[in-house]
């Protein structure tokens, strides 16, 4: 396969053949990744972007955080504001907590941006399809979702949550923070029968963390994670260093797009329906 001159620039190829399916390195790190992910609900690819583009990443994120729509919610851990009145104030359901990104969605991003190239090209959508066992994946075609800088600054933190509607969850470290900014997760914390509602408590309530597990990455590290029943957080951010995290949709079948009133929570009234 052909590959483009801005692919090669932006994924570090020399490591990670992912173009040529006839590199026995190109099938060695799907065969890691799909041990890893089924073992530990998470895996992480190391150094997968080039250090060239990080820098264009940061200084695009950069330079578009006043565009961000504040994305500044309270919410439990299932994603919803509201408490329920018939439940215990200690249930699960009842606990509210903070949850505050700066969200560059997909529109804001020139079309020539590394993380444009990194998203639409065939060779990494084929290696996350085979990754997460999918026979083919398709690009989300909503005007803001498919790909997205997620910015953290000092105080931001994504409370404890499960993921809603995806089977995984892809994320690239772009810039870390000084501090803090720590992805966290509980794997398996519930199941599709069981909600575990005990162990899910004390967790959002820090009386148990020996399922915790921190999951370390480098800025060019990719992460694929299966976030709907693994409880998952990132930690306050310290410093003054954003955090800037890429995260890309893709779907199992064509021409999916968003949810308009999802969408205009996540990226603000501009992106109401007419
Ligand atoms: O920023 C991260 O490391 C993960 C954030 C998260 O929970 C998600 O994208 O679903
Ligand atoms: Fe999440």
């Amino acid at each position: 396969m052909k590959t483009t001159a801005s692919a090669e620039t932006v994924i570090n190829l020399k490591q990670y053949p992912i173009h040529d399916h006839e590199d026995p390195r190109r099938a060695s790190l799907v065969a890691r990744c799909r041990a890893e992910l089924d073992a530990n609900l998470y895996c992480v690819i190391p150094d997968f972007v080039t250090p060239a583009a990080l820098v264009t990443m940061t200084e695009e994120a950069s330079r578009l955080r006043p565009v961000a729509h504040d994305n500044n919610s309270r919410r439990n851990c299932y994603l919803q504001r509201q408490k329920d009145p018939s439940l215990p104030e200690d249930h699960p359901r009842n606990l509210l907590a903070d949850a505050s990104t700066r969200m560059i969605a997909y529109d804001r991003i020139p079309a020539n941006s590394p993380l444009k190239t990194f998203y639409h090209w065939d060779a990494v959508r084929e290696l996350i399809a085979e990754i997460v066992g999918d026979t083919a994946l398709y690009d989300n075609e909503d005007p803001y979702q498919p790909a997205n800088y997620v910015c953290y600054e000092e105080g931001d933190q994504s409370s404890w949550h499960y993921d809603s509607v995806n089977a995984f969850t892809m994320t690239l470290m772009i810039q870390a923070s000084e501090s803090g900014g720590e992805f966290q997760m509980s794997p398996s914390t519930r199941t599709d029968d069981d909600q575990n509602y005990d162990h899910v408590r004390q967790v959002l309530t820090g009386e148990r963390n020996d399922t915790i597990v921190s999951v370390g990455r480098e800025p060019g590290a990719l992460c694929i994670f299966r976030g709907c029943n693994s409880l998952h957080r990132v930690s306050p951010v310290q410093g003054k260093t954003m955090r800037i995290m890429g995260v890309f949709v893709y779907e199992t079948e064509p021409g999916v797009l968003g949810d308009a009133e999802v969408n205009e929570t996540i990226y603000g009234a501009r992106v109401a329906a007419a």
